[in-house]
């Protein structure tokens, strides 16, 4: 499916232009003005609900495959909105100044990790309408979609998406094609406002509430500012999402609870190349100095984000790699320390929730540099 999602702001001018003609005696040409965000969403809301307790869950295959059907009439079938298998799960979706809320099942968590709402994904869909048409399906092919792909992808897949996990790739098949194991799986139950709103692909009707039955297999993940630090470790209040609010039509007043901005100057960490605004880029800052260390580890090698243990490898018994391993981790500047009259700082490279440098804007990177003290 092309999942181009045609920016409203272009209907817009469309409209205006189309409007500017009227003096034409085109008569013909009728401008209907888009209906109104809140309103749709409010009635989309509506709709879904009813669909919820009108629909019941006939069948999950062992493969995740999904068959809602319509209570009939006298029906003791329960609804989804009623059934406790896969409970009904909803999350607060800040977009175009509503905050709509947005329901999904999760049918298999996955075994992976999560996207966050900028990494690249490999999923397949069902598309379906409240009525139960099928619009679109990948026939559980995997398809490759950038979730950070602005208008061009749909925002509920972008806020939904990162619920679930990937799974595990099985080893090649003959034929060079990868299946995959424990996907996530689910449904999302999108209002228009987070699908294709006034304009959707051919058999999407206008303001057309969607369901999604979809599998995630894969995650790829991004750096959208080149700092070094992926987009996700970038998500500095863990809820697992990053968004740019430089936006404001898309983000006329956001809610503080979501904003990832160290330094607070309006650009979201993920796209700001000096997080904490010292004036030392965090790609510097992450970048270990040739002379800490002893010296033994430079020069310039990248930390790991978060530490990680160094094992004593079993197949070579003569030598204990956990000894004089090099340290992981961003750390965090500590204090400085006078040894036989040289000055170091001290680190904490593995403390959880320790204070990275990058992120620490009265950590000033001069400091890295081991200094000799005169006598
Ligand atoms: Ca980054
Ligand atoms: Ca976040
Ligand atoms: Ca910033
Ligand atoms: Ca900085």
């Amino acid at each position: 499916m092309n999942k181009f999602k045609y920016f409203f702001i272009l209907l817009i001018a469309v409209a205006a232009i189309v409007s500017c003609n009227k003096n034409d005696d085109d008569d013909d040409v009728v401008t209907v003005p888009l209906r109104d965000y809140s309103e749709q969403a409010k009635a989309d809301n509506e709709a879904i609900e009813k669909y919820l307790k009108e629909n019941y869950i006939e069948e999950v295959t062992a493969n995740f495959d999904i068959k809602i059907s319509k209570i009939p009439a006298g029906g003791t079938q329960t609804s989804i909105w009623d059934q406790k298998v896969y409970p009904l799960q909803s999350r607060d979706v800040y977009n175009d100044n509503i905050t709509y809320k947005v329901y999904y099942l999760v049918l298999n968590e996955g075994v992976g990790e999560a996207p966050c709402n900028f990494d690249r994904i490999n999923a397949s869909y069902v598309g379906n309408l409240l009525d139960g048409t099928v619009f679109d399906t990948s026939d559980n092919l995997g398809r490759v979609f950038s979730l950070d792909a602005g208008v061009n992808l749909i925002d509920g897949w972008k806020e939904i998406f990162p619920k679930f996990k990937a799974g595990k790739a099985n080893p090649v098949n003959a034929d060079g094609t990868i299946t995959y194991s424990d996907f996530g799986a689910g449904v999302m139950f999108l209002p228009s406002g987070l699908a294709y709103y006034s304009s959707g692909p051919t058999g999407i009707p206008a303001y057309s509430p969607l369901v999604f039955s979809v599998k995630l297999y894969a995650i790829q993940r991004l750096d959208h500012d080149g700092d070094g630090i992926l987009d996700f470790n970038e998500d500095i209040n863990g809820d697992g999402y990053v968004y740019d609010f430089r936006n404001k039509t898309l983000y006329a007043d956001p809610p503080a609870s979501l904003i990832d901005d160290t330094d607070g100057d309006g650009v979201a960490d993920f796209w700001d190349i000096d997080d904490d605004g010292d004036g030392y880029t965090t790609f510097l800052e992450i970048t270990k100095p040739t002379t800490e260390v002893g010296g033994t580890f430079g020069p310039s090698s990248y930390y790991p984000f978060e530490p990680f243990t160094v094992l004593d490898d079993p197949a070579t018994p003569n030598i204990d790699e956990t000894l004089n391993s090099e340290p992981k981790g961003i750390p965090s500047f500590v204090r400085t320390e006078t040894v036989n009259g040289v000055v170091k700082n001290v680190y904490d490279y593995e403390t959880p929730g320790r204070k990275k440098i990058h992120l620490d804007k009265d950590h000033n990177t001069t400091k890295v540099t081991t200094v000799t003290a005169k006598k």
